[in-house]
């Protein structure tokens, strides 16, 4: 386990947040299955070089925030959920909203973000001419350390005052110029990660995720995004209300 190692002092940072920090990166990337056992107190205060305090200190926190489960007699487990997000399949919220909504801190990585013209298929979903210049965006998105999701994004490059206006949330920016989605129309299916996916999901290539097509509407009925996400099939249980 390459994540235990001696932890060097940062001044300024007490030694229990740097190994929970250290041990939070590892529960939420792919160091562990869900439900495995995590190393012992003494094995962990040997491999971080610190004392058995500060390793209870940091797994009192960690359980607290519902990633670890310490079961009487046998050990500390990584929760099963420890990292599962109820997303609701009707309110029209961002991938940023929804790690808030779960106190995780919302991350980016970008894969892309270039300008182009539309392609046909984009004209007509869309509604643009051709020509029309858009924005495209690509990005591995994270949850705390934990990579979640795989969306590409396209809009209309009329919904931005430019394509650096996007830092961490395209609902932030897109808003912010008066031009966020209000409605939504989508498609779900379920897939096999191929290699590309899974290496930037942090998975094993043909781990199951769920794919999801969103188009979004203005107010004014007008499409001005159109979005693919790959969203880890282990991290999310969607939720939808139903009617008569
Ligand atoms: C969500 C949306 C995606 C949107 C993104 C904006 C789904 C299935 N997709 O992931 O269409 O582009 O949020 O998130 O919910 P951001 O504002 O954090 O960039």
């Amino acid at each position: 386990m390459n994540f235990i190692r001696p932890i060097e002092k940062e001044p300024g940072t007490p030694l229990y947040e740097q190994v929970e920090r250290r041990l939070r990166e590892a529960i939420c990337g792919a160091a562990f299955a869900p439900d495995t056992a995590i190393p012992t107190e003494r094995e962990l205060a040997e491999g971080f070089g610190v004392s058995r305090i500060t390793i209870r200190k940091a797994l009192a926190q960690l359980e607290e925030d519902g990633l670890l489960l310490r079961r009487q007699g046998s050990g500390t487990f990584v929760a099963p959920d420890r990292n599962r997000i109820q997303k609701s399949l009707s309110r029209i919220t961002s991938f940023s909203e929804d790690m808030r909504a779960r106190g995780l801190e919302p991350g980016s990585e970008w894969i892309g973000k270039t300008p182009g013209t539309v392609t046909p298929e984009e004209a007509l979903a869309l509604g643009l001419s051709p020509g029309a210049a858009i924005y495209r965006f690509s990005r591995v998105r994270y949850a705390n350390a934990m990579p979640m999701a795989v969306e590409c994004s396209t809009v209309p490059a009329f919904c931005l005052p430019g394509i650096e206006a996007v830092g961490c949330s395209l609902y932030e920016a897109m808003e912010r110029h008066g031009q966020r989605p209000t409605k939504a129309l989508q498609r779900l299916r379920a897939v096999a990660l191929d290699d590309e996916r899974a290496k930037q999901l942090a998975v094993p290539p043909g781990t199951p995720a769920l794919l999801i097509e969103r188009r979004g509407y203005a107010r004014s009925g007008a499409a001005i995004e159109i979005t693919t996400s790959w969203y880890r099939g282990d991290a999310y249980d969607f939720l939808s209300e139903l009617g008569e």
